[in-house]
């Protein structure tokens, strides 16, 4: 019988990067232009199957509804994270310099580091390109990360982005027991 595995894991990074349109496409499985109304602030669920690694997942997917502004909220929002997916936006190079800024309130929340992904979002935009796929790469291997460039428009690696933080999860879980 596959191994049955529970993660909760947290959507960060800059505003406006793709955060609730990844979530909504993997989650759901389609795009909305207009994101006003977001995701309210805890969680969507989706059931994930791994056959290569004889496993299913239920993902516990939290996002924010626009920035946490007291810290009980960021405190609830963290809380049992096991995996981050850290979000910028090619088209703003600031987006993608505030990844730091990020991982560092994570992992203070947390009081521990868990993997991420790095997540290169709008890959579709390749006009408006500004973030060349070697930055992003490079940040991601330097730090011991996972890289990933993902469409929520299109659908492009959306689903890899979750199933690659949800392989790396199981091999971490299967390390330590
Ligand atoms: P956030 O949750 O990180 O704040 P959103 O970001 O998911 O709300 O997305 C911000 C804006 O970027 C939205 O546009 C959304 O449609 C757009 N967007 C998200 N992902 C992609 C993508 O992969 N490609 C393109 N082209 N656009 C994307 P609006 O206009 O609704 O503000
Ligand atoms: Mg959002």
């Amino acid at each position: 019988m596959p191994a049955d595995y529970r993660f909760k894991c947290v959507m960060i990074g800059d505003g406006a990067v793709g955060k609730t349109a990844l979530t909504v496409r993997f989650t759901e499985g389609r795009f909305e232009a207009d994101y006003k109304r977001t995701i309210g602030s805890d969680f969507a669920v989706k059931r994930i199957e791994l056959p290569d690694m004889d496993a299913g997942v239920t993902l516990q997917v939290w996002d924010l509804a626009g920035q946490p502004r007291f810290e009980f909220v960021r405190q609830s929002f963290y809380r049992g994270a096991r995996g981050g997916v850290l979000v910028y936006d090619v088209t703003r190079r600031r987006t993608f310099m505030n990844l730091d800024s990020w991982k560092k309130e994570a992992f203070d929340a947390l009081g521990t580091e868990i993997p991420l992904v790095i997540v290169a979002n709008k890959v579709d935009l390749a006009d408006s390109r500004v973030v060349p796929t070697e930055d992003g790469q490079k940040y991601a291997d330097e730090n011991g990360h996972l890289y990933v460039e993902s469409s929520a428009l299109t659908g492009e690696n959306v689903e890899e982005t979750f199933a690659t933080l949800c392989r790396n999860l199981i091999s971490q879980t299967k390390d330590s027991s």
